[in-house]
């Protein structure tokens, strides 16, 4: 299995095509060999046309499968928001797809169209243009259309992102779609206006200001008409929701429920993050986010009504670049990227998308040589942490870790349930006892941990927290289910 041409994804060593795992206590080793053939799931994959695949086949934020290989990036050009959200603080991103606390540069379209330029010759596998604030892009329409215009004109074969509070999306999908832009979100927290009350005080609406009540009714009216506009446009829309304990986690799965109903291709449930450094008035206030486990209980409990959920989102900045688990904004800083030349070149692209594409037909291939375990009944359900930098294989040292993607493994697959953030173990070549606390604390409900290579001191420790550490170089879920079937027969 190599990797594709110039992605620079999959630079580790060459990867071993078929690997054994074998566990002897807490142990693993290698050995090479031959995997039978098998298949590793028993429920049917999602019914999508041929088309919809096109769709979101290079969306790493719609397809979870193209995550593992194609990059997005996002042009901060809209400051203004119409709304006001209890987790935002205006002096940073639009906190409906950022981290709160992140600031990115304000950038004019034309700025930004050669940024974008500058990023689609350097990193190839970026596929995705986004504007997702730092406001909200339809509070500043001509700043986004135009970038939007810039960009379809230059780079053809970018697909245009949008990323909205909803207010003034009815107004302008005959826009959206005239400039082709194929992936709309929407920040959905309530269809309730009375739980409105509690995150939103107020809204700008047609040169008027509205608070409490009427403010909630106007925006959750306005996202409705949105949604459906989009619905009959034929415009792929994804809704994101901000989980917050207490005031709308007990309300997401009718929120869940009334979004698939008319249309929604995606739900993106997100967890509130809040601190008081923020400024925000859920930070200042002391309201929670909620913790790992409660938003996965009801990502699976909204995943079962039907139709997908989203697990892989990273609450990305408004001029985040790069794969969604790296960011790599800092090296495109206005200073740097307006030195730079753009690069653009369509033939290279579509190259380097060829070999990316037959990549990951060697790594489905790869997951079907795993046999199911033979305990199909009640086989019981394991998370596992992989530390990985691309490409759908466990290909990261443990020390350069920034981030553990997390499986849940049972008899029949191994299912990407989430992710979690972790303090750069490795700082400067020493090992930090403080941040490997800190990263044995974040994974503690996993039964291994899935690495490229540890050193001997964090694996002892690792060990010592009751975490089995597999070191491998191969496809995600093939590494999984075989580390499964050992620790289901050991138990
Ligand atoms: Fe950007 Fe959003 Fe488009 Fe993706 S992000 S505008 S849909 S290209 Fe993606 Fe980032 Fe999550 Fe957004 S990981 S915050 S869901
Ligand atoms: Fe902030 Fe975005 Fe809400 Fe506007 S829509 S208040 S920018 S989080």
């Amino acid at each position: 299995m190599t990797p594709p041409p110039s992605s620079g994804l999959l630079t580790s060593p060459t990867t071993e095509s078929v690997t054994d795992i074998l566990i002897t206590k807490n142990t693993v080793t290698r050995k090479d060999s031959a995997s039978s053939c098998g298949c590793t799931s028993t429920k049917p994959a999602p019914a999508f046309d041929e088309r919809m695949r096109q769709r979101i086949e290079k969306h790493p934020c719609y397809s979870e499968e193209a995550h593992h290989h194609y990059a997005r990036m996002h042009v901060a050009v809209a400051p203004a928001c119409n709304i006001q959200c209890n987790y935002c603080n205006r002096k940073y991103d639009c906190a409906n797809e950022s981290r709160p606390g992140v600031v990115s540069e304000l950038l004019t379209p034309e700025e930004a169209a050669h940024k974008v330029l500058v990023i689609a010759g350097k990193i190839p596998q970026m596929t995705v243009l986004g504007i997702a604030g730092p406001g909200d892009p339809l509070a500043n329409p001509e700043k986004t259309f135009r970038t939007f215009e810039l960009i379809a004109d230059k780079a053809p074969d970018i697909k245009l992102c949008l990323s909205t509070n909803g207010l003034m999306l009815p107004d302008y999908v005959d826009r959206i779609k005239q400039l082709n832009v194929d992936h709309v979100t929407i920040t959905i927290n309530m269809v309730d206006p009375e739980i409105g009350t509690q995150i939103y005080p107020w809204v700008h609406y047609r040169r008027k200001r509205y608070k409490g009540l009427e403010a909630a009714r106007i925006l959750h009216e306005r996202q409705m008409e949105g949604l459906q506009a989009l619905k009959e446009a034929d415009i792929l829309c994804k809704v994101n929701s901000v989980m917050i304990p207490g005031i709308n986690d007990q309300h997401l799965a009718e929120v869940d429920q009334v979004i698939r109903e008319k249309g929604a291709f995606l739900h993106n449930i997100m967890p509130l993050i809040s601190a008081p450094e923020h400024g925000t008035y859920f930070g200042l206030n002391g309201q929670r986010g909620p913790t790992p486990k409660e938003l996965k209980a009801l990502q699976d409990q909204c995943a079962d009504s039907n139709m997908k959920m989203m697990r892989h989102c990273r609450q990305c900045r408004a001029d985040a670049v790069g794969l969604l688990g790296e960011d790599r904004s800092q090296e495109f800083t206005k200073d740097k990227f307006m030195e730079m030349a753009p690069q653009y070149d369509l033939e290279l692209r579509q190259e380097v998308h060829a070999g990316i594409e037959k990549f990951k037909e060697e790594i489905k291939l790869a997951k079907t040589k795993v046999k199911p375990s033979e305990r199909t009944k009640d086989s019981p359900k394991i998370l596992v942490a992989v530390a990985t930098k691309g490409g759908g294989i466990v290909n990261q040292h443990f020390g350069h870790a920034k981030e553990f993607m997390i499986y849940e493994v049972d008899a029949n697959e191994a299912k990407f349930v989430g992710h979690r953030k972790i303090d750069h173990y490795c700082q400067s070549g020493y090992g930090e006892d403080a941040t490997l606390e800190h990263t044995i604390k974040a994974i503690a409900d996993c039964k291994a941990i899935l690495v490229s290579k540890v050193g001997e001191c964090p694996k002892a420790e690792l060990r010592e927290a009751g975490l089995v550490v597999v070191e491998a170089y191969d496809v995600i879920e093939k590494v999984a289910r075989e580390f499964y079937d050992q620790y289901v027969q050991k138990s």
